[in-house]
């Protein structure tokens, strides 16, 4: 069975590893949100890519969520005494490494796609991993600073301000002119089933259904369409998407994100969304499932996947 996934950093690295272990021996595919991506100390840094490959992998740092477990500081803490900004960006030694192949391999030319690819012939992930997009379009968040109106990198936003600062808006930049990865939409149009991640709706999966043709193929897609609420109890399982949420003006619960993401039948994303059993929503044309969404270990995210995947077979 062909699959294909719509995911962000950390929840959607979870999600994932659900997948694997739910269909072992399937072609799974994930389409990786690049919004967060961001060049700094000279390197280019791929949060979301990085989380996933990590993750996948099984050496990522459980607590923090991102970077590698078992990391050290040194290089950070020289960039500091030589008061090297940003500072608030912690990059870890071994972290460094892949910012360095990536970075060389960009500066030679490579694609973001290709440079993945490479990265992951060593970590091996058992996913094919795809960016949205090969083309830069970096989310910036348009704040109030210091008494004008800014627009500063997510990542200053998410990492320095902790998301505090009030966003009135999320612009990617670079979304006008960004191509979709051309393994992205072969990847959705070839799919059994595709997935959304219970990733952030806004700045993860929003921003890879903005890249030109994504949000296209997803709806047109031959495929059932099955997304997993990363809303329970009206708050995100992790994250800061109850930040980002009333921006667009949806609702902070699993009821109002799968009414904001629609039902395919009337040109939304859905088919079927998964909730968590202790909530309820109703999302016209779209086959909603109560179950519990958390996910602990491997096994409790398999038993959510083999969930989405009867819905959609029900559906198909
Ligand atoms: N998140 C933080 O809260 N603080 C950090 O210093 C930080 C550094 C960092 C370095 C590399 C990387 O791949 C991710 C990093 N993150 C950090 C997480 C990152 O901001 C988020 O994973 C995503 O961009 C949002 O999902």
């Amino acid at each position: 069975m062909k699959i294909a996934v719509l995911a962000g950093g950390i929840g959607g690295a979870r999600f994932l590893r659900g997948v694997r272990a739910a269909c072992p021996g399937d072609d799974i595919t994930a389409v990786v949100n690049t919004g967060d991506d961001v060049t700094l100390h000279g390197l280019r840094i791929c949060p979301d890519l990085d989380s996933v490959m990590y993750t996948l992998a099984g050496v990522h740092d459980g607590e923090r969520g991102w970077g590698r477990k078992g990391e050290t500081w040194r290089i950070k803490e020289e960039l500091t005494v030589y008061g090297a900004e940003p500072t608030w960006f912690q990059l870890g030694d071994l972290d460094i490494a892949t910012h360095l192949v990536r970075t060389r391999m960009l500066d030679a030319g490579f694609s973001l796609s290709d440079v993945t690819a490479a990265l992951c012939e060593r970590w091996q992930p058992g996913v094919s991993l795809v960016p949205m997009s090969d083309d830069r379009c970096e989310t910036h968040v348009i704040v109030h600073l210091e008494g004008a109106r800014r627009a500063i990198h997510f990542q200053e936003w998410w990492v320095k301000h902790r998301a505090g600062l009030p966003a009135e808006a999320f612009v990617q930049v670079g979304l006008d002119e960004a191509a979709p990865a051309p393994a992205a939409l072969a990847a959705i149009s070839a799919a059994d089933v595709v997935l959304v991640a219970p990733s952030n709706p806004v700045v993860s999966i929003g921003t890879i259904l903005g890249v030109a043709g994504i949000r296209d193929a997803v709806v047109t897609a031959a495929a059932p369409v099955v997304g997993v609420s990363p809303i329970v109890a009206g708050a995100p399982v992790r994250g800061m998407a109850d930040a980002c949420l009333p921006v667009i003006g949806v609702d902070v619960s699993a009821e109002g994100v799968g009414r904001h993401y629609g039902a395919r039948s009337a040109g939304g994303l859905l088919d079927g969304w998964l909730i968590h059993d202790t909530d309820s929503a109703t999302v016209p044309g779209v086959d909603v499932r109560a179950i519990p969404l958390m996910m602990t270990d491997d096994d409790d995210a398999a038993a959510m996947v083999r969930v989405a995947l009867e819905i959609a077979d029900a559906l198909a």
